[in-house]
Order: C-alpha cells, then structure tokens, then sequence
C-alpha cells in the first residue's frame, strides 16, 4: 500500500494527450454535434478555447428536447494587452463574421470571442494566425497571457515592462506544435520527437499567471497573481524588480480549504533576470504543486503549504544570481489613467473607458463601429489594460481631434462617472458555465443605484472600486476591491468590504447571500457614516478597515 494521493483526472488527459492533441482534430470534424467529448473539453483550454452553451436558451431547448446551444469562446495571448491597427481591425471582422459580433476586453488584457459554433472555429484560428497573433496558453494549466502596466509607447520605462511581458510570455509558451497542427492543418512534425522542456509531458498542475507593474500605478492587481513583478525605476530606468508570488483569487462556496489569498515577496532580481525567475518559479510549481486535488493546485497553496521560507529556497537554488533584498516600492491605486495622456514624444493617448470590457453596438451607442472608423482612419494602436478598458495610442493632434469627433458622432462619452470607471464585472451569464449569478448583465444597473446613493451624501467625485464575479472564482478580482460582490444564487450575492484603495488587501464578508434591497439597505448607514467621519483622503476601504467595520 502506498499513500500517494490519486491524481486528478486531468492528469491522465494530459498524459495521454500527446502534448496537447487528444482526438481533437477528429472531434472538431465531427459535424453531427455542435460539442467535442469531455476530455477534450479539458485539453483544448490549453489552446485558448473552451466549449460553452448559451444558458439562457438552455431550459426552453431542454423542454423542446434539443441539445444545448452549444458554441466555443476563443481568447487572444496578447502580452501587455498591445495590439497594431490592423490587428484590431482583423479581430472586429472576425467578431462579425465568426463570433456574436462583440469583442470582450477582459480583466488580462486580452480580447475574448464568444458563439464560435464549431464549423467557425478553425477558419477563425486561421484569421487570428493571419495577423500574427494566437491564442495558444491564453487558458489551460500553463502560464496564461503576461500582464502588465500598459501603454508601451508612453516612455520608454513602460517599453521595457512591455518587453519583459514579451519575454516572459514567449519563454514560458509551450513547444508543442498541437495548436498549428489541429486548429490550422499544419503538417505534422516527425522530423524530431516533440518535448516541454519547461512544463514536461503533463505541464502545470493548473493555470498560472503573471503581471507586472509600474508604481505608483497598480494596475495589473500585482498581488492577486501567481507571480508578479513590481518596476523598480533609477534615472528613468527600469533596473530590476521586485518579485511577489502565491496571490490568487479562486475559492469555492462553502470549501474552507479554498480561499483568495494575496502575493508575498521573495525578494528582488535585476532586469535582465526577470524570465530566469519566472522559469525557477514555474519549475518549482512544477514539481511541487498538488496533482490530486485541483481545487488546492495553484501556487498559492503550494506555498501555503510548504511555507514561504521552503519556496525561496526552491526558486534560488535554481537560479544562477539569487534573488536580493526588496527595494523600497509603493502604489498608489489600481485604477486606469483615464482620459487623455501625452508621452515624452507628443503622441497622445485616449483611455477609454469600455464598460465591463464588452465592445458592442446598442442602438444609437456604437462603440464597436466607433472603434473600427477610428482604426481605419489613424495610425494608432489599441492596447487594453487590465480594467477592461482600450487604451487608443500614438495620436497626432489630427488623429486625437477625428478620435473624439468619431466617438462623439457614434454615441460614445469619453468620460463616465468616477464610480463606474473603477467597477468591474465578471462575464458571468449566459456563457460562463460556472456562473451562479448576473454579473456584467447586472452591475450598470447596481452602479447607476450606488451613483445616487452616494451622491446623496456629497460623494458622486469619490472614486470607490466596486467588483462583480457572477460566482466565487474572482476573474473581476473582487476579493481586493473596496467593494466586493460575489454571486451565490441568482439575483443573490456576498457583499465583501474592506480592500484597499491600491490593491494591497484583501476584503472580507460583510454581508452573505444579499438581494439588491439588502445590499443598498446595509450601504446606507454605512456610506453616511463615511461622509460624515472620514479622514482627509481616506478611501472607502481603509476607512470601514479603520472604524473596525469589517
Ligand atoms: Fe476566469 C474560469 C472568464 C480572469 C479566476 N474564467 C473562467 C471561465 C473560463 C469559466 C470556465 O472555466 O468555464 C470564464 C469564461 C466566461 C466567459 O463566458 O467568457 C472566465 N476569467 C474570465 C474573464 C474573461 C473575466 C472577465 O470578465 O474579463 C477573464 C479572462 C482573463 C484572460 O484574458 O485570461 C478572467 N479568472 C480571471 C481572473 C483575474 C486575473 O487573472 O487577473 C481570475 C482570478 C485570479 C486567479 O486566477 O486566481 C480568474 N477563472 C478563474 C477561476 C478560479 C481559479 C482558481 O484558482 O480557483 C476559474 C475556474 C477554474 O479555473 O476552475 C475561472
Ligand atoms: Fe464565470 Fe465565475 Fe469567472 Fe464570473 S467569476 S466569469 S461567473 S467563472
């Protein structure tokens, strides 16, 4: 008898999948059904792709005894969220002609497509191919897209972060040829026998993530990954960074054995190390992280469990310079920089804001046709920022005059109200299969009862963040926001209060399983109270952490 944990099923998936191919190339060529079998399910996440159904058909198609409405969401690898015109350009068409027509910004800096029936998959992989982009490990148990402070093109201090992101992202891909070879037909490789010198044959024992910011900007959220890297800047220059890790934000309802946990530093490395640190991370994630039981895989209770002082040891003793003391380094909020901005050239640069990261036309706002006439028009570039929000670059005085008459004549502001620029959403329904409540369907209606809520009290300029997941996975990064709301039924959610204005703490439960009527009864008293006993400058957050609120 030995007591060695089973590992979990998706072990065996990877194992036997021939790094990353399983019979996805006969499922996709299956026509009779719109899904792949479930195994496969699991394995063409590692290629940026998952199978979803839209819910909201799902009960009136079961009672009609149809199959779901089945159809896959593709995500782009964009390190750093940049992307040129034409690029953008290529990925509104493919929106149109493959997808349902909108584009979704995501909380990485990444574009998602949603309702690619099968049929639509493969000629929508090859458009995305077409313009030098892909979607390889923008999901599945590897090291996900790279995030990082954006806007390369604002000085050359945030072009060196964007290179690290690059770096990194391009190091930690896989080396398997799958994606080429079952999305875009490519020839097999026989010459050599294919490996993972990184990952080996069964990659990570789940997701990974890395960001990077540049202080005082906390943008990236540095303490909610696996791995982060704050700039540390001398004479305009980024010289080396510090390294935090073990953040993450999933738990599950009701498991007290998953929780959000923040990033703890382990130390400094200089600039040129940044991509030796990442892979001695990943390896020790490696080979130590929990293959039985994916609920407790990621880094985070690697770490918990084996203690920080055990995974310092680990990363150094492979790498060749250890990692140094941290340096001084303090943010300043989480937020974008939105509006207008000028870099060190005389380019101008537009953030803005997208709500809920969900590019569309709607009636008389028309946002994603706005988009296109302003690509096709400028020699700009499209970068989107972790908060969902699309950075419009590189605009001449001309460009930036046609980029506010364009949005204008389209029915777009430049600006909204400072609440709603911090709030964030999750997708959440119809396609999210985890989801257990309305997220981005919901919070413009909550945000719109918040804005009078707090301008009753001479608030309506404070900027407090808000985030909504539709259950408690956290892609909106909730659990560090000032407020936080975590679905757990339908129109039900746990209001957690409490984080930090520059995402450096966790919130906690304030209230479980609330309606709107409780969630805006609670806020009440408590926004009062703010407004009448708050210090000069003393953000939402700290204040209910100060008054020993939560
Ligand atoms: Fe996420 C799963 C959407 C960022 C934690 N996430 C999902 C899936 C794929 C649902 C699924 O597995 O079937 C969602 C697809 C919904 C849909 O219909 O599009 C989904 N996650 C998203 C996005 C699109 C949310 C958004 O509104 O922007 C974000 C895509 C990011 C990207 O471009 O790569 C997204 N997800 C995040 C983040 C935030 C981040 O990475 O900064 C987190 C929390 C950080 C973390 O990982 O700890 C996050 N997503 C999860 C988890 C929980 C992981 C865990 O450790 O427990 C799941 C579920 C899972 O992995 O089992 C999940
Ligand atoms: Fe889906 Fe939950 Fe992520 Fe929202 S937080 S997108 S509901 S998995």
């Amino acid at each position: 008898m030995t007591d060695t944990p089973k590992l979990s099923h998706n072990e065996t998936i990877k194992t036997k999948s021939r790094f990353l191919r399983g019979t996805l190339a006969e499922g996709l060529a299956e026509v009779a059904s719109g899904a792949i079998s479930e195994d496969d399910q699991q394995l063409i996440k590692f290629h940026g792709i998952y199978l979803q159904d839209d819910r909201d058909l799902r009960a009136e198609r079961a009672k009609r005894k149809l199959d779901k409405a089945y159809s896959f969401m593709a995500r782009l690898r964009v390190p750093g969220g940049v992307l040129s015109r034409e690029q953008y350009l290529a990925m509104d068409k493919l929106s149109d002609e493959r997808g349902n027509a909108t584009l979704r910004l995501t909380t990485r800096q990444s574009i998602q497509f949603h309702g690619v029936i099968k049929t639509n998959l493969k000629p929508a992989l090859r458009q995305i191919d077409n313009v030098l982009l892909d979607t390889i490990a923008a999901c599945g148990d590897v090291n996900r897209n790279v995030m990082c402070t954006p806007n390369e093109f604002l000085s050359p201090v945030y072009a060196q972060v964007e290179q690290t992101a690059r770096a990194i992202s391009t190091h930690l891909l896989p080396r398997t040829f799958a994606w080429r070879e079952v999305f875009l037909d490519g020839e097999k490789i026989t010459a050599e026998p294919e490996s993972e010198p990184i990952y080996g044959a069964t990659y990570l024992p789940r997701k990974f993530k890395i960001a990077i910011a540049v202080p005082p900007q906390n943008d990236v959220d540095v303490f909610a990954h696996d791995l982060s890297y704050i700039a540390i800047i001398k004479n305009d220059e980024v010289i080396g960074y510090n390294v935090v890790a073990g953040g993450g934000m999933g738990a599950t309802h009701g498991d007290p054995e998953t929780h959000p946990r923040l990033a703890e530093s382990i130390g400094y490395c200089a600039y040129d190390e940044a991509v030796a640190v990442a892979e001695a991370v990943v390896t020790v994630q490696r080979d130590y992280g929990n293959r039985a039981n994916r609920r407790r895989a990621r880094l985070k209770y690697t770490i918990e469990d084996r203690g920080l002082a055990w995974f310092k040891e680990q990363v150094n003793a492979r790498l060749v310079t250890k990692l140094q003391r941290a340096r001084a380094a303090k943010f300043a909020d989480n937020g974008d920089r939105m509006g207008w901005h000028t870099g060190a050239d005389g380019l101008h640069h537009l953030t803005l804001f997208i709500e809920n990261g969900r590019v569309a036309d709607a009636g008389d706002w028309r946002l994603k046709t706005a988009l296109k006439r302003i690509a096709e028009q400028n020699p700009v570039s499209f970068i989107i920022t972790a908060n969902q929000n699309l950075i419009i670059a590189r605009a001449d005085a001309d460009a930036r005059q046609d980029i506010e008459a364009t949005l204008a004549a389209h029915g777009v502001a430049l600006r909204a109200s400072v609440l709603r620029e911090a709030a964030m959403a999750c997708v959440a329904l119809p396609t999210c299969a985890l989801a257990l409540a309305e997220s981005e369907r919901y919070l413009p209606s909550l945000i719109t009862k918040l804005e009078a809520l707090l301008s009753q009290h001479g608030l309506e300029k404070q900027p407090v963040t808000i985030r909504m997941t539709g259950c408690p996975n956290g892609c909106a990064r909730p659990y560090i926001a000032e407020i936080g709301f975590v679905g757990r039924n339908p129109g039900r959610y746990n209001m957690h209060l409490g984080g930090a204005a520059d995402g450096s703490r966790l919130n906690r439960i304030w209230v479980e399983d609330a309606d709107e009527e409780t969630i805006l009864q609670t806020l009440s008293p408590l926004i009062a109270e703010y407004a009448k006993s708050r210090k000069i400058g003393e953000g939402f957050g700290d204040f209910v952490t100060r008054k020993q609120i939560v």
